[in-house]
């Protein structure tokens, strides 16, 4: 039995997708010319209504969901021929939309017209399909409804296969929103014994493999997953995610052109205020451990506050929770330090459960804080730089990671790694710490490399501890950091 609520839901829908037949495992020999170890056809969900109406209720409610203000803005849709339109059809008569129709050839004779229905130039248009590869034909129809003078800055998909469509749309300004994604599809199909862990495996990474392009070629070559991937500008970013917390960290940085985190690790309250009033123009994000200052109190949060919004940065407090969800809650909104209160940002293992992090969500948002405007939100612990860290062994802590994001989009910023381990979810951040320009390691188990390399594997913002505050000349340093890290930044999008 699948569970229950909105996850619950998208569990039944790949199971009976499953059950139709709409997905497949085995060889299959595609157009291009590639064996691929899965085939997705959901042309055969119109011989089933039922499962059609919870289709179009599920696709209706992740729209709204995550873009309740487009929406008012969107008076059409339209579906891409053909597979999407009985779809389009469905969610029109049922949510009351007014939908209008692509042809896939122009008609030579009768009006000739490509786009039929009731519409006024500039209206919004919403664009439905059924599954997104490379986003070739969702940019073919959006073309064709912007010749007849419609705006076309949303599609709304099923299936995302994760193969690079939702970049290859978001960097021609189009927001893709997915209702299932291949890796959720792979993962649920497991848990239920529908598929082994080796068919989840090798599809995933036949997929990682085989990313697409736009003129839906294959790119062939054993790239990483992360290479493959476009990036894209963060300002982009700030629109794609549904965590309040990232598009306020997508905008300030850049605006402050800095993508750096330093991470201070002093003892003392004065040599912390000290150093940070010197940093804090270089930097996007400060990073603590409260629980190593000697001389702790309020004075101290309260200054640091001071600081954060004189300079425009963020609050992360490293408190790596692990424990149950009861005593997580308090660790976060009591004792001594009242970490809710001040923290932006604070992050979690994942050893105790998706429970556990759900419980500092929810504290998180009945906890008190500076300005209304703040928001709040949590990393993932999931890899740790350190030499001999388990989270280097087999356990799927990727795999578990991406599932607790997507089931608490709003909360989760993202993950503290080593290297970017998923593709696309471009409102998602990748914190890599480990980082110094001249040593390898600190000789107590930490592994370091270079701002280029970590911003090779993917990371978004850069964690900098003892590269900067054991520097002689600390500013000096932060700003060669920060110069280093913005560059590899811009090299790479
Ligand atoms: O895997 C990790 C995760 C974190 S948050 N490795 C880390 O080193 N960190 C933190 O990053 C660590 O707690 C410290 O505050 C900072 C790295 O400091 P540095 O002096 O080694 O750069």
């Amino acid at each position: 039995m699948a569970a229950e609520g909105p996850a619950g839901k998208r569990e039944k829908l790949i199971l009976d997708l499953h059950d139709i037949g709409g997905v497949k495992f085995g060889e299959y020999k595609l157009k291009t010319g590639v064996t691929s170890p899965i085939y997705v056809d959901v042309r055969c969900i119109v011989g089933y209504p039922e499962l059609m109406v919870r289709l179009i209720d599920c696709m209706w409610e992740a729209f709204q969901e995550r873009n309740s203000e487009a929406m008012k803005r969107l008076p059409l849709i339209a579906g891409v021929p053909y597979t999407a339109l009985p779809i389009t059809s469905g969610m029109s008569i049922k949510y009351g939309w007014r939908m209008v129709m692509v042809r896939k050839e122009k008609k030579a004779y009768g009006t000739g017209r490509e786009v039929e229905g009731v519409y006024r130039q500039g209206e919004g248009c919403l664009i439905v399909e059924d599954v997104v590869t490379s986003g070739s034909s969702i940019l073919e129809t959006r073309e064709k409804l912007e010749r007849d003078g419609l705006r076309c800055e949303h599609a709304l998909v099923l299936i995302d296969r994760e193969q690079g469509g939702s970049s290859n749309l978001a960097s021609r300004g189009i927001k893709l929103t997915s209702v299932l994604n291949m890796s959720e599809m792979l993962s649920t199909l497991k848990k239920y014994g529908r598929i082994s862990e080796e068919v989840e495996r090798e599809t995933l990474d036949y997929l990682g493999r085989h990313p697409s392009n736009l003129n839906g070629r294959f790119l062939n070559g054993l790239k990483s997953k992360v290479a493959d991937s476009p990036r894209l500008r963060f300002a982009m970013r700030a629109d794609m995610t549904d965590c309040e917390f990232n598009k306020n960290l997508f905008q300030l940085m850049e605006r402050k052109k800095s993508n750096l985190c330093v991470a201070m690790d002093v003892t003392s309250k004065s040599e912390f205020l000290r150093l940070t009033e010197l940093l804090a123009p270089e930097i996007c994000l400060l990073k603590l451990h409260v629980d190593t200052i000697d001389d702790f109190d309020f004075d101290f949060v309260h200054r640091l506050q001071d600081l954060s919004l004189e300079h425009q940065f963020f609050i992360f407090e490293d408190r790596k929770f692990a424990d149950i969800a009861q005593v997580v809650r308090r660790q976060y909104a009591h004792g001594v330090h009242k970490i809710c209160t001040w923290a932006h940002l604070v992050d979690s293992h994942l050893i105790s459960g998706a429970s556990s992090v759900k419980a500092l969500a929810e504290a998180a948002s009945g906890c008190p804080k500076q300005r209304a405007e703040d928001s709040r939100a949590i990393v993932l612990i999931t890899q740790m730089s350190t030499a001999d860290a388990l989270t280097r062994s087999e356990v799927d802590l990727f795999g578990a990671s991406m599932q607790a994001a997507r089931d608490m989009p709003s909360s989760i910023s993202g993950f503290v790694c080593q290297k970017k381990f998923y593709q696309d979810a471009h409102g998602l951040i990748c914190y890599v710490p480990g980082v110094h320009l001249s040593s390898e390691s600190d000789g107590g188990g930490q592994c370091y490399r270079t701002p280029e390399s970590a911003v090779e594997s993917g990371a978004d913002v850069i964690i900098v501890g003892r590269g900067i505050l054991e520097s002689p000349d600390p500013v000096a340093a932060a700003k060669m950091y920060r110069s280093r890290c913005w560059d590899a930044y811009l090299r790479a999008i």
